[in-house]
């Protein structure tokens, strides 16, 4: 698929009744923050993946509750029930199941990108950990201090703005009163460790 197309089937997909969501120029930031990291950190990744991964991340963002765990129900039967307890983590579940059956995307390191781009998990692979940083740091729309911040560490050491991200997402998880998710925990747990 060209960058174009790409660009136009998300941007469609973010437009409701004829108004482009800001989620689309989210997108756009996270796309471009991911591919200065790859430059960056001399990654080497495709940047068809790349570009992939970042522009459907949030793909399942706009459905409606009932239709992302109506995906759910059918797609993780067994760990459905323990993720009524987070809804802000079903779009990147649902996120994979609804990018290949509607835009017949079918790349397997791409697919568990968009996957664990809200909780992040151990060992992620360089392409999860471009695109769950950048998530947080794109420069479109994350204006906060914190976000700034982790916008320079990114730049130096990826490991380390995946440990500050996890942090501050459960420190702010915390202070809002939500559960925070096994995966989201044992991720941070590793990445710590990996600090220290
Ligand atoms: O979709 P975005 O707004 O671009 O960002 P995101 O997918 O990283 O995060 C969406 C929300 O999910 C964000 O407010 C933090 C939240 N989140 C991340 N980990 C957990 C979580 N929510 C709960 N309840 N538990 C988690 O472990
Ligand atoms: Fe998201
Ligand atoms: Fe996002």
């Amino acid at each position: 698929m060209t960058m174009k197309k790409i660009l136009n089937q998300i941007k469609m997909e973010f437009t409701v009744a004829g108004i482009v969501h800001p989620r689309y120029y989210h997108t756009i930031g996270v796309i471009e923050m991911a591919l200065t990291l790859n430059n960056v950190h001399q990654l080497h990744i495709e940047k068809e993946k790349i570009i992939l991964a970042a522009g459907f991340h949030d793909i399942a963002k706009l459905l409606d509750k009932s239709q992302m765990l109506d995906i759910l129900v059918k797609n993780y039967p067994n760990e459905v029930e323990n993720l009524l307890d987070y809804p802000q983590i079903w779009h990147s579940f649902a996120g994979p199941i609804y990018a290949k059956e509607k835009y017949y995307i079918d790349d397997e390191k791409v697919l568990q990108a968009i996957k664990y781009h809200t909780t992040g998990r151990p060992n992620m692979t360089n392409l999860e950990k471009i695109i769950f940083v950048s998530d947080y740091i794109e420069k479109i729309t994350r204006k906060e201090a914190s976000m700034i911040e982790t916008r320079k560490i990114a730049l130096k050491d990826l490991d380390s703005a995946v440990c500050k991200t996890l942090g501050d997402t459960i420190m702010y998880l915390k202070q809002t009163h939500k559960k925070i998710y096994d995966l989201t925990q044992a991720a941070y747990d590793y990445y710590l460790a990996k600090e220290n």
